[in-house]
């Protein structure tokens, strides 16, 4: 179980290797770029938290504990260096297993490794002369200003020059846009990810029936995540049944699920650091009512046809309007709106019943890095970008506008897809979707 990083230390070497090459293309000087997670547990008096480690150091180290700092030092001989936790044998009989400086010797393929408690001193050597220094401020204040002291005293040790500090360069854009694309690897993880949350989600249509709380309905969804291999979500499940759903972020999952309700589940499990990101809607009690089956089938009319649209060179903004205009003209046919598609679309009408975008990247993170527009314009997908395709209508309940029959009504269908060459993979093919299929599950149990 200890035995270094997960998938094999090449992957992580390889995107190291490209991130210097990223590095060195954007500061042709002298430079150094530094990534650290938290550097202490957070700590909730004495309840210790779980720990995940931060997305783009695991991305580049695989190395999972706290207090970690890799340390990129382009044209140096010793490139990568690592900072960790020392062994600690008391510590860890509380706390668990570290690597320690032998064990991230050994396993993570590093050309250094250090005490973390030796990160200023020699880290503020190597600072002295650097022109450029790849960081991203404000994660962690304590850690920022440990930081800007260091960069002072790197010029001071340097003696007068009269030159500024080193300039700051973000890095989380640049590794944010390795993270963007996914490799063949990442893809199979992705993949993975996505399997485990389609069947955690089928097991929630089945074992969903009237009268359980919808924390009961969680359960069965994350206790069928982590039986398939997901060690953990990959972001808090919503689990909203009837008017819940009209609420975009409840997570409060406290309520029963009625009879003839609808229940709206938004879950992804994680593997290896990457996350699905899957919503799908279940009738409770086995079938959708005539005017929820109206209802749904308008939104998931809309859901196929942005799917149906992805393809490299489309931008995520044309999907989105796409959305918008489908979404309209459901509206109109629903009575919830009157007037015309383009009138309504002009004067944002839609917008009270459908508030949100109609997807984002995911990966390590399910709202992912990268960036949205280039220039102001929002970007064209290419291949091996992933993110999710998401519509949705809602309608509050107090609505006195809308037809009573929609009342209370929140729908969204989201799948998560790969861009290919030619047009796209839906990665959560395996979540049940269609009237029939959703109803099988819901009415059988099987
Ligand atoms: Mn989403």
């Amino acid at each position: 179980m200890f035995n270094g990083p997960f998938g094999g230390v090449e992957i992580y070497k390889k995107r190291r290797e490209k991130l210097v090459s990223k590095l060195t293309r954007q500061a042709s000087d002298s430079s150094i770029a530094i990534l650290a997670s938290k550097l202490e547990q957070e700590r909730n008096h004495d309840v210790h938290h779980y720990y995940r480690q931060d997305s783009s150091l695991y991305y580049l180290t695989g190395h999972p504990e706290p207090e970690t700092v890799l340390v990129i030092n382009p044209k140096s001989k010793t490139k990568f260096i690592l900072f960790v936790r020392e062994k600690d044998p008391l510590r860890e009989l509380w706390d668990g297993f570290r690597y320690g400086i032998d064990g991230a010797e050994k396993y993570f393929g590093v050309d250094k490794v250090y005490p973390v408690k030796e990160f200023k001193a020699v880290v503020t050597e190597l600072l002295k002369g650097v022109d450029t220094l790849f960081y991203h401020l404000n994660e962690d204040v304590h850690f920022d200003s440990k930081i800007l002291n260091m960069l002072e005293e790197a010029k001071n040790l340097s003696g007068r020059s009269g030159r500024g500090l080193a300039q700051i360069v973000d890095i989380n854009p640049i590794i944010g846009e390795m993270r963007l694309f996914k490799t063949k690897e990442e893809i199979e993880f992705l993949r993975k990810a996505c399997d485990i949350s389609a069947a955690g989600h089928v097991a929630a249509m089945k074992f969903l029936k009237p009268n359980v709380y919808e924390y009961q309905v969680q359960a069965e969804l994350e206790a069928e995540f982590k039986r398939q291999g997901s060690e953990r979500l990959g972001y808090n499940s919503i689990v909203a049944s009837g008017a819940n759903a009209t609420v975009l972020h409840y997570i409060t999952n406290r309520d029963q699920c009625k009879d003839g309700d609808m229940l709206l589940i938004d879950a992804g499990a994680e593997y290896n650091f990457l996350t699905g990101d899957i919503t799908r809607v279940t009738p409770v009690g086995g079938g959708f009512s005539k005017p929820q089956r109206r209802f749904y089938e308008a939104v998931l009319k809309v859901q196929k046809s942005c799917i149906k649209m992805v393809k490299p060179g489309v931008r995520l903004l044309d999907i989105h309007n796409h959305a918008i205009e489908g979404l309209t003209h459901e509206m109109l046919e629903l009575g919830l709106l009157k007037g015309n598609v383009k009138q309504l679309i002009l004067k944002r009408e839609f917008f009270k019943y459908y508030p949100h975008g109609t997807g984002h990247w995911l990966g390590m993170d399910v709202h992912d890095t990268g960036l949205y527009t280039i220039d102001g314009e929002s970007r064209k997908l290419e291949p091996g970008m992933c993110f999710t395709v998401e519509p949705g209508l809602y309608v509050p309940i107090k609505d006195k506008n809308a037809p009573k029959e929609y009342r209370g009504f929140g729908v969204r269908i989201e799948d998560n897809v790969h861009v290919t060459p030619k047009g796209c993979d839906v990665l959560t093919s395996n979540a049940p979707k269609e009237v029939e299929e959703v109803e099988l599950y819901a009415n059988t149990g099987q």
